[in-house]
């Protein structure tokens, strides 16, 4: 297969050239949700990469009622996340690993002998984006699946779009509440933000057994950062913290010294800040300019390496709660990080890992159905139907340890970690440390 594979990928690769056809509609007309300006520049360094890897997959044009592909065509999994936007900081790192998740099947063999395609579509970071994406990749491409969207917030307002259309749904990084029950094709690879974020504040109160009050910070327009408010401020209280006070912001604020010099006034021993990556970072910069010198904790919109362009020197020392450790011992995560510390030159961080994870799943729950009733005689809805129950039914080794999926098709997953930044003395460059 590995000798099959890559000259067939190199002809379509060619053709596609050849034919213009390379292109994402609704990258460009998607518009920002998000915008700051001290994360433009790298929020448009992700942008710039995007829209290389958009390509129709020739196989199913065919029209719904048709056997999916003609054998030895490669399998379209859509991939829908945010490769533009500020939102582009988080979804760079998904592109990453989605991408790199196609060779790396490809090169073992796919789906019992066929090539899969993964056929990226930038959402950009709102939600109208996100249901453009899934409209093209359903009925233009179409997928047998999506892995997306970047945020909860999309996921919430796209979902319900391919649930409609019995076509099932991966979130490679959709953490909030309720997302498992959009509808029944639609599950995660994202542990909940319930089960991950605690970690953090049981890892600060570690590091400081005297912390007592908190204040918290939290995007009120953004349904992940409301979510995990909820889970940061209850678990203070379950360990006796005293909240001080509870600021809000907009994921395009870029100015936070009211919210600042009010927490400041409480005098909190920790700060938490739930948002994104531009706004986050921009927060932690203030905090620390403006005086704070306890620990923050960042949640999950801050579990990037894109922040440290954002915050710089003062990035440094925020704890993040992680769902993915590079240093976690399997066959799987040591195969998946040699190649993407090969490609990238460092080792994956969580969300590339998650995206990663969520396109196995489609492959390995394609082979399993394949080998029971051969996929190339279905048509594409009775496909994604039954792809849909055998993602749900199975059990995979994955680089984020062995994950299944429960009842309610939600994520079964059991490690999670903390980690903490390191800025060089640069204070550009930096680490994620882990702790636990
Ligand atoms: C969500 C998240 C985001 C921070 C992931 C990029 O966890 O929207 O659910």
């Amino acid at each position: 297969m590995k000798r099959l594979a890559v000259p067939f990928l190199v002809i379509l690769a060619l053709v596609l050239t050849a034919c213009g056809s390379s292109s994402s509609p609704s990258a460009t007309s998607a518009p920002a949700a998000t915008k700051a300006p001290a994360a433009t520049a790298a929020a448009g360094s992700a942008a710039a990469q995007s829209g290389s890897a958009t390509a129709p997959a020739a196989s199913a044009a065919s029209g719904s009622g048709a056997p999916v592909a003609l054998t030895g065509q490669p399998i379209p999994i859509g991939l829908a996340i945010a490769t533009t936007s500020n939102v582009a900081l988080l979804g760079e790192e998904e592109k990453n690993g989605g991408l790199l998740a196609e060779k790396f099947f490809n090169d073992r063999g796919g789906v019992n002998g066929r090539p899969i395609k993964v056929v990226l579509q930038d959402t950009g970071g709102d939600e109208q984006g996100a249901i453009n994406a899934y409209q093209s990749l359903i009925s233009k491409d179409k997928v047998v699946g999506i892995v997306g969207p970047t945020l909860s917030q999309q996921a919430f307002a796209a979902d319900p779009t391919a649930d409609k259309a019995k076509v099932p749904v991966i979130g490679p990084s959709n953490t909030a509440k309720g997302i498992a029950q959009i509808g029944p094709f639609v599950t995660r690879v994202s542990a909940p933000v319930a089960i991950v974020a605690p970690n953090a504040v049981k890892q600060a109160l570690k590091l400081d057994p005297n912390i007592k009050k908190v204040a918290v910070f939290f995007a009120q327009n953004d349904a992940f950062s409301v979510s995990e408010t909820d889970t940061f401020q209850s678990t203070a209280k379950d360990m006796k913290l005293d909240v001080t006070t509870v600021q809000k912001f907009q994921t395009t604020d870029t100015d936070f010294q009211t919210q600042v010099t009010n927490a400041l006034a409480t005098k909190p021993d920790l700060a938490i800040v739930s948002g994104l990556a531009a706004d986050g970072g921009n927060l932690v910069k203030q905090l620390r300019e403006l005086g704070f010198k306890g620990i923050i904790i960042g949640g999950n919109g801050l579990n990037t390496a894109n922040i440290f362009p954002v915050c710089k020197a003062q990035c440094d020392g925020i704890l993040v709660a992680q769902a993915y450790s590079p240093a976690l011992k399997s066959d799987i995560n040591t195969a998946f990080k040699q190649v993407y510390t090969d490609q990238f030159k460092k080792d994956p961080p969580q969300f590339a890992a998650q995206t990663f994870t969520g396109i196995q799943v489609f492959v390995d729950a394609l082979k399993s159905l394949d080998n029971k009733s051969k996929i190339a005689n279905m048509s594409i809805d009775d496909l994604r139907v039954a792809l849909n129950t055998e993602v749900h039914a199975g059990k995979y080794a994955t680089p984020l340890g062995d994950i299944s999926f429960d009842q309610d098709h939600d994520l079964i997953q059991k490690d999670f970690y903390v980690a903490q930044i390191k800025m060089n003395p640069d204070g550009v460059t930096g680490t994620f440390v882990f702790l636990s």
